[in-house]
């Protein structure tokens, strides 16, 4: 039996430039170092990125809490930059309450709803976009089609809503180290913080409203009224800047791979499983933390209690121990059972199948009209501590 003094050590910064570019040459190491691995440069941080640990990590929420926080900072040794979110850094029971109101506003009935609604504006903009020929599949698209629909539904208004991109980004990049990609977010976004805490408040969100069901689930005390704006402030968090990522990296994706955009040209109903295929191959969540909260045993390996364990979803859901040797190929074909795309056990996206409707939807409106979509030019990328996307995606389509 070894504890975490005696497993490998890799000297490398995940959360610097070089590997934050491009994670996967890291990634492959750190998988065949072992199944857990010391990141000296982070004090006593360990690290997993193979499936199969990080899958039973994410599982074990009593060893591994989120109450502690789920990013770099143990939030036992060093006060949070803002009030913990309520869902994403709380244990059960205090989480299982929250997580049940949100279930509930966000259920499979509920999103079935929103279908109609969310529809005619895909097919608008796949028609401007298609007659346009060329355009940036971020700023003309990922960014547009999430702002234009969730927040009719969740009862924001129509102003500011370019708040919810800064925020998202300053809420994801403060879960990793206080680097300088977080002092440059924490500064792009003060101002949308202010108006985050604002939206946050009952008189600010539409009646009848995702956004309002939060508020009356207070009022029927299964939350209380101290945590209704944090939960609603959780769904400004995560439920914007990272599904606009999500759909860049599934354009970005297929972009790469023309025959497999021919091929949900072919057959548009394969789009929405594509998009889980993109994802599991350019995951927008990287990475998530846990800390222990007893000595656990890995593989092996005695990790302390009181210890911060780094998991590697993306690197997780490139493992060919899992995945097979074409791991690292985007094969829409594939099945992606298994991947970690969304997390897993309780802290599993509570939000997914929105963000799955939207991605459903506006990815193929744009199937069904393009024969061909490449690129036409470089792709900026978007660095940021946990999540993996791009800044702009110039592309060009072919009509059908
Ligand atoms: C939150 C939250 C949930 C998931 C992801 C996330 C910053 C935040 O509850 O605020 O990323």
């Amino acid at each position: 039996m070894t504890t975490t003094q005696n497993v490998p050590a890799l000297d490398d910064d995940p959360f610097g430039t070089e590997i934050l570019t491009d994670p996967y040459e890291f990634h492959r190491r750190l998988r065949d170092a072992g199944p857990v691995v010391r990141l000296p440069r982070y004090d006593s941080l360990v690290a997993m990125g193979r499936h199969a640990e990080v899958r039973a990590t994410l599982t074990d929420w009593e060893r591994f809490v989120s109450g502690r926080g789920a990013g770099l900072s143990d939030f036992a040794r060093e006060k949070p930059w803002r009030p913990p979110s309520p869902i994403l850094e709380a244990d059960p029971p205090d989480h299982t309450a929250v997580r049940t109101v949100l279930n509930t506003v966000l259920s499979p009935r509920a999103v079935r709803g929103m279908r109609e609604r969310f529809a005619p504006f895909a097919e608008e903009l796949a028609d401007a976009l298609v007659a346009r020929g060329r355009f940036d599949a971020v700023t003309d698209l990922a960014e547009v089609y999430p702002l234009r629909v969730f927040p009719d539904a969740f009862g924001l208004p129509a102003e500011g809503r370019r708040n919810l991109l800064r925020y998202g980004e300053l809420a994801t990049n403060a879960l990793g180290p206080r680097n300088q990609l977080l002092l440059d977010a924490f500064e792009v976004a003060a101002a949308a913080q202010e108006w985050v805490r604002a939206h946050c408040e009952r008189d600010k969100l539409a009646p009848q409203s995702l956004g309002a069901q939060i508020w009356a689930a207070a009022d029927r005390g299964e939350i209380s009224h101290e945590q209704a704006p944090l939960v609603v402030r959780s769904v400004l968090s995560a439920g914007f800047d990272p599904v606009v990522i999500g759909l860049g990296n599934a354009l970005y994706a297929l972009a790469r791979h023309p025959q497999q955009w021919a091929a949900l040209h072919a057959d548009p109903a394969l789009t929405k499983f594509a998009f889980d295929e993109a994802l599991r191959w350019e995951s927008p969540f990287q990475t998530f933390f846990r800390t222990t909260s007893v000595d656990v045993e890995v593989a092996g390996t005695t990790i302390p209690k009181d210890t911060k364990v780094l998991l590697f979803l993306g690197s997780a859901n490139r493992d060919s121990r899992h995945w097979g040797e074409d791991a690292e190929e985007l094969d829409i074909h594939r099945s992606t059972r298994g991947h970690v795309v969304f997390g897993r056990g309780i802290h599993q996206c509570v939000g997914q199948l929105i963000a799955r409707l939207e991605a459903e939807l506006v990815l193929s409106a744009l199937t069904r009209r393009a024969a061909r979509l490449e690129l036409d030019g470089d792709p900026v990328p978007k660095l940021n501590n946990v999540l993996r996307g791009w800044a702009s995606i110039p592309v060009r389509v072919t009509p059908a």
